[in-house]
């Protein structure tokens, strides 16, 4: 197959093309390089020593990997650009990752949420858009989130996507009907992923476009088969406030000797996947794309749930770290139960790898490899997300919209978000 994927230099990206490149097929990556470039906005950087993208790829071939190929195209923004590629490209399908995908960065002022939301909500529809115009017959296969559900049970596993319910017609008749699962979002940036949900239900309805939406849940680990052939082929670590996730940060912490940052209660129950399992699913929703006119294929992709507590015991057992329980910055409920089916891909072959397996290698074989490469100073989550979150400022000096112009539609994402004054 020859694939494009949107996104492809980003964490989740780079080690699903080099997995699908191994696998034989045509990769083309699409990347506008915002990820880096917010990485100069925080002053953060990966833990892992990336390398460019240029060097990354000719690392690939140097290796052995087939010929993998680069367009640097903001998705959101250059819709001529991604559909001339689309009509010269022909792909077979398109794997899309291509949005910003922190909830705390999402969160940090007016201007990045709506960069946020620009970005996701345009990137997806120009996709979606151009794949009508290109009259191409591709896979879309979009990097969902186990956020659009909220993270509540409803006394009931949650399902891959849609939901059964009965309604009573006028007539007094039961009729039974499957529905999109209610979202119910945490953060600007799973709202966005709310909305990519409906943009992909009215096309896969009205263009019979051929969707599958992953709803994935919080990935771990770093390595995958063909990301430790090269240490310039490593990918990326995020641990920063904004966007290192939970445990990965945990990982980090516990290897340059942090207090593992567990907010509030650690009562949050979380679903996760680790990274090879990640790339794998990527390969098997591939496989088993949905026919011309079916629905959207909603499959939920993670293979555990924890509460964020009991990984902080975990990884504090295998360290001899210790925990330290830090007031919230985010707006969440304090405790939760979560059950998820995830029955479509372990039906489709997925052996997961377990927590309880991996935990110990990611950190001697990462964390405190690249230890001396990390800043303290960037750990602390700073991005609060409510009004009366804000310590000491009255509500009055908030943060308001700008009173001029927004990030202009040519900005970076740099620019584009740059801090609002009170
Ligand atoms: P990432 O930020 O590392 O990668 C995203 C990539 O997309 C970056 O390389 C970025 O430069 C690029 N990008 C963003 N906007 C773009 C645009 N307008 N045009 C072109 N390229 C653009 O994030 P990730 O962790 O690899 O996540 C990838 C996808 O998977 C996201 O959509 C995210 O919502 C989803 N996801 C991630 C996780 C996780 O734990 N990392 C969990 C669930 C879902
Ligand atoms: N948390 C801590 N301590 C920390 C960091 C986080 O206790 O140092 C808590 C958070 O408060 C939250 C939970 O851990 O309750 C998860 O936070 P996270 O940052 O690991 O995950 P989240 O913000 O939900 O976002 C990540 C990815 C996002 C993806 C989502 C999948 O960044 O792209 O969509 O996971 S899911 O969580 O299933 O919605």
């Amino acid at each position: 197959m020859k694939i494009a994927v949107l996104g492809g230099d980003g964490f989740c990206g780079w080690p699903a093309s080099l997995h699908l490149s191994d696998l034989g097929h045509d990769v083309l990556i699409v990347d506008n390089l915002s990820r880096r470039r917010i990485d100069e906005e925080l002053g953060a950087s990966s833990l892992t020593p990336i390398v460019t993208p240029e060097e990354r790829l000719s690392a690939w071939q140097e290796v052995g990997g087939r010929q993998i190929r680069f367009a640097e195209i903001d998705v959101a923004q250059d819709y001529d650009a991604l559909l001339d590629l689309l009509v010269t490209e022909r792909p077979d399908a398109v794997v899309h990752f291509a949005e910003q995908r922190a909830a705390p960065y999402s969160m940090k002022s007016p201007a990045h949420k709506r960069y946020t939301v620009d970005n996701n909500t345009n990137a997806t529809h120009n996709v979606l858009c151009a794949l009508v115009e290109s009259g191409l017959d591709a896979h879309l296969v979009h990097l969902g989130t186990m956020g659009v559900y909220g993270y509540g049970t409803a006394g009931m596993k949650i399902p891959e996507g849609y939901l059964d319910v009965e309604v009573t017609t006028d007539q007094g008749e039961r009729i039974g009907q499957q529905i999109l699962y209610p979202t119910n979002p945490g953060s600007i940036y799973h709202m966005t992923k709310c909305l990519d949900q409906q943009l992909f239900a009215y096309y896969a309805k009205n263009d019979r476009l051929r969707i599958t939406d992953l709803h994935q849940g919080i990935i771990w680990g770093t390595h995958t088969d063909q990301t430790l052939r090269d240490e310039r082929l490593i990918n990326r670590f995020d641990y920063d406030g904004d966007y290192g996730t939970v445990l990965n940060r945990f990982l980090m912490q516990a290897a340059v000797g942090y207090p593992l940052t567990v907010h509030g209660t650690g009562g949050q129950t979380r679903a996760f996947i680790h990274i090879r399992d990640m790339v794998r699913c990527v390969q098997i929703a591939l496989d088993n794309p949905p026919g011309r006119g079916d629905r959207v294929k909603i499959f939920n992709q993670m293979t555990e749930t924890h509460r964020v507590r009991d990984l902080a015991e975990m990884v504090a057992r295998i360290s001899d770290a210790s925990v330290e329980l830090v007031p919230n910055p985010r707006h969440e409920a304090a405790e939760n139960e979560l059950h998820v089916s995830n029955d479509t891909f372990l039906d489709l072959g997925l052996e997961p790898t377990l927590l309880e397996e991996g935990l110990l290698l990611e950190v001697e074989d990462v964390a405190r490899r690249y230890a001396d490469r990390a800043d303290l100073d960037k750990i602390p989550c700073t991005s609060v997300w409510t009004v009366e979150q804000q310590p000491g400022v009255p509500t009055s000096r908030v943060p308001t919209p700008p009173s001029g112009p927004g990030p202009s539609p040519t900005s970076s994402p740099a620019e584009a978000a740059a801090p609002q004054s009170a």
